[in-house]
């Protein structure tokens, strides 16, 4: 029988249960008696809610109408319930049926050239939805697959795999066990992956050092009150998690990280050319005052009796470009790295005496350090890190790139991937006999691009919201009305919905907690977890409506009518029964998903191969490869006579999941009942002539020409650094230049970004 409520959150993220639809952390063997936080909590709640958008709601509300409404009130009309198609005569969405839909898309989609199509696809569909999606895109011809990990974790699926040859962390959840040292960096834990607390909480309880690097001061990272542990629930008693908190500026990670390095290059340096007896007796007296900081740090490597700070025999067995990097450290002045970063000299070497007094120490790292218009650079830093004293590769000794949506790692893992070079499409061309599209397909920002270049007809969605998610909000918002044919398979109604192509369907789907019921009886289905292992997940919630269509049964229904029997995919037959998509998948990849279907519910899940974390480097050289940015910070084409420009970084509050708000409120940071805030200095507060609780306009300060605005944001005084600001994600996506993004990996500089503050008349009406 169906569960809901409580009932249904006792299965939350077990063996025998459903993977949680938030976040992609760490699903462990030994489970919590409730494996699942607030936020988790909420995603359910959100996606079992008894609120329906049904045929009433959308016979009452015409498009037009509903383009005024707010992100969360949009989503807050609950699940939707029957297929439907934009009916331009009276401005809604009327119901069709499935078949009717199908058809005539598949008509639009044959009629077009393959390029002329975007194939995105959200963090949340299963592998074998994804595997499915993809499969459909490219036997209809089309490598056009952009999807939400181009705005996420790009930067490391293209920085990773060029310093240690894995695409994704090497992490897993043991390595928290066998750490004694925790560089936290860019991510906000308490918000974004809370269950990561209690692997966080343990190992400050072993007395692992926890060093955060975060221009905020993030609640969870400082201290935690463990909901699962009664003692602490009962007695408040909390566990102060961060040991140092270094508040680099936003953008000021590579400076921050060549500081540390150079700390401990140098440290090294002193040890070599002294001894370490004379350096343990201090003896290697300073030449310079200043430089007393460094001696003491290289005294106290000596009087651990250790003779190096770096691990030379790592580095020489292991590694390539040491010298460069370490030339580069040596020769960034300290005031030149404390003015980019934000940290003072003394705490860029305390970070490091941290770091080498640490024999196993973990990278973890999120969107503050992906999201920037250098993303690749900041991400070949933290593996430079790693790679000074052989922290990838031992027991508590990986990176750790947390992820976002609760299966977007696992979706590239099975092919959602513009490039094709990552895709095993001779295996495809067999396996179905059709020829594989062979050119380079679009990314998210390259979407972006051809639909304002009017290029594209098609824009298929397999969930999402792009519109609000990525960058130049307004004119993407014009251009999206000319596309021919907009299709989102949704469970809930966004704005990427309400603005809607010339031709629009509106595809309702079940959500992963719910029953699946199909020919062959209740469905499984898969995903990959931060740590990358895969978990299976059986829903077990009612169906919001007897009307919804599994994503595999709509995406099979779309690639049945559009490819009208080319190839060999047996569609059918895989939508009757799961278990034949993951013996595909096996087929596809052997050896990532070798007895996939055995080992689907295996406790803790099943591990990827990931050869980095044996030491083997699948890089061109085999070598893992210290790779220096030749900038510690971007230039932008700012007007340099401007004094009202600060960086503007952008945050996802605590009630929300990506643009679907849930509510108004971020405890953590103290903002209750708005969202339309920046978040100041109170020096720079000053310094502009403002006051807390001053309306002001934030305005683009790029030089292209355009203008680009958010209006009467209320400002807030904050423990930010000097220099820098922060806003709510998307409602300050307006203001991101779609050319802003990192050149190689494309994602979008979200964390970085030159804007004016400048006094308004109003606040805005909310
Ligand atoms: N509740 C909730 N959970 C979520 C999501 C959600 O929206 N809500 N979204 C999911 C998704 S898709 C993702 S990708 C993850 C995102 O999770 P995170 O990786 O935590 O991303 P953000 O919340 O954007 O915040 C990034 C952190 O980086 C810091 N930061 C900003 N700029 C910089 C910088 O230049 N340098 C450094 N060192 N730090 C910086 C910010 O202060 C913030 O603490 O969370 C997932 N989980
Ligand atoms: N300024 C700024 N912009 C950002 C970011 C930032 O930090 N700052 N972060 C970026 C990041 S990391 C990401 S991942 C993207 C997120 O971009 P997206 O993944 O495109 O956006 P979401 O908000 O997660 O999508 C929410 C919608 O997904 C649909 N949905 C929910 N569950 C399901 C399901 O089970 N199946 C289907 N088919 N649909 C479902 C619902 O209709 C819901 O409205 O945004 C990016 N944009
Ligand atoms: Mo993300």
């Amino acid at each position: 029988m169906p569960f809901d409520g409580s009932s249904l959150l006792a299965h939350q993220n077990k063996p025998d249960g459903y993977m949680c639809v938030s976040c992609a952390w760490a699903k462990p063997a030994k489970t919590h008696p409730l494996e699942f936080c607030e936020n988790g909590a909420k995603a359910t709640a959100w996606e079992v809610t008894h609120r329906r958008a049904d045929r009433a709601f959308f016979e009452g509300h015409t498009l037009t109408e509903l383009e005024g409404w707010h992100d969360h009130d949009l989503e807050e009309q609950g699940r939707l319930t029957h297929p439907m198609r934009w009916d331009a005569a009276t401005d809604k969405y009327v119901p069709v049926s499935w078949e009717g839909a199908f058809e005539e898309i598949a008509r639009e989609f044959r009629a077009l050239s393959p390029k002329e199509v975007e194939f995105y696809t959200s963090g949340r569909a299963s592998l074998e939805t994804a595997y499915m999606y993809q499969l459909f895109a490219r036997m209809y011809g089309s490598n056009n697959l952009p999807d939400c990990s181009n705005m996420c974790h790009e930067s490391s699926s293209v920085g990773l795999p060029e310093s240690i040859g894995a695409s994704v962390g090497t992490a897993v959840l043991s390595d928290f066990q066998n750490c004694d040292c925790i560089f936290y960096i860019a991510q906000n834990v308490g918000t974004s992956s809370p269950r990561l607390l209690h692997d966080l909480q343990d190992a400050v309880e072993r007395g692992v050092k926890v060093v955060a690097i975060n221009p905020l001061h993030e609640r969870g990272l400082e201290r935690f009150i463990n909901p699962q542990a009664p003692s602490q629930m009962l007695t408040g008693k909390e566990t102060k998690i961060a040991s140092s908190y270094y508040q680099v500026k936003n953008g000021g990670d590579i400076a921050a990280i060549f500081g540390i390095s150079k700390a401990l290059i140098e440290a090294d340096d002193l040890l070599k050319s002294y001894g370490i007896r004379r350096v343990a007796g201090d003896d290697a007296k300073a030449k310079d005052p200043s430089d007393a900081a460094m001696v003491a740090f290289a005294a106290s490597i000596a009087a651990a009796d250790k003779k190096h700070v770096l691990d030379h025999d790592f580095i020489k067995e292991h590694t390539a470009g040491f010298e460069e990097f370490a030339a580069a450290a040596r020769n960034h002045s300290w005031d030149e790295l404390e003015r980019v970063s934000g940290l003072t000299r003394d705490q860029m070497v305390e970070a490091a005496k941290t770091y080498a007094h640490s024999d196993a120490v973990m990278m973890v790292y999120g969107m503050g350090l992906t999201q920037h218009v250098m993303g690749v650079q900041n991400v070949h830093m933290v593996a430079n890190l790693a790679l000074l004293r052989g922290n990838i590769g031992k027991p508590g000794a990986n990176i750790c790139a947390v992820r976002g949506h609760s299966n977007v790692q696992g979706q590239r893992t099975v092919g959602i991937t513009e490039k094709p070079g990552l895709v095993p499409l001779d295996k495809l061309a067999e396996l179905y006999e059709f020829e594989p599209p062979r050119w380079t397909g679009h990314t998210t920002i390259d979407a972006c691009k051809a639909i304002l270049a009017g290029e594209i007809k098609a824009f298929i969605g397999l969930g999402g919201n792009f519109i609000r998610a990525i960058p130049e909000t307004e004119a993407m918002e014009a251009a999206w009305r000319k596309i021919r044919l907009t299709v989102n398979i949704a469970t809930k109604l966004n704005r990427s919905h309400i603005i809607h192509g010339e031709i629009a369907y509106l595809l309702p789907c079940l959500g992963r907690i719910e029953v699946d019921e199909q020919a062959s009886g209740p469905q499984a289905v898969s995903m990959e977890s931060s740590v990358a292992h895969f978990h299976g997940s059986r829903g077990r919630a009612k169906p919001a409506s007897s009307e919804l269509l599994s994503e595999p049964a709509i995406v099979a229904g779309l690639a049945q009518a559009t490819l009208q029997g080319s190839g060999k995919a047996p569609w059918k037959e895989w939508v009757s029964d799961y278990s034949k998509v993951r013996d595909a998948i096996e087929q596809t990849y052997p050896e990532t998903f070798k007895d996939f279907n055995k080992r689907l519910f295996q406790p803790g899940g099943f591990a990827r191969p990931l050869p980095a974390r044996e030491r083997k480097w699948v890089t061109s050289n085999k070598k893992a490869n210290f790779i220096t940015p030749g900038f510690l910070f971007p230039t932008f084409d700012v007007e340099t006579s401007a004094t009202d420009v600060l960086h503007l970084t952008t945050l996802r509050s605590n009630d929300q999941f990506n643009t679907t708000v849930y509510g108004y409120s971020d405890r953590f940071r103290g903002i209750e009942g708005t969202r339309w805030v920046v978040f100041m200095n109170p020096i720079d507060i000053e310094r502009l002539g403002l006051v807390e609780g001053n309306a002001v306009d934030l305005i683009t300060a790029i030089n292209d020409g355009r203008d680009r605005r958010i209006a009467g944001l209320r400002i807030v005084t904050y423990g930010i650094p000097e220099g820098t600001c922060a806003a709510y994600y998307p409602e300050a996506n307006p203001l991101f230049p779609l050319d802003h993004h990192d050149p190689k990996a494309k994602t979008p500089g979200y964390k970085l970004l030159p804007v004016h503050v400048r006094r308004a008349a109003e606040f805005a009406k909310e």
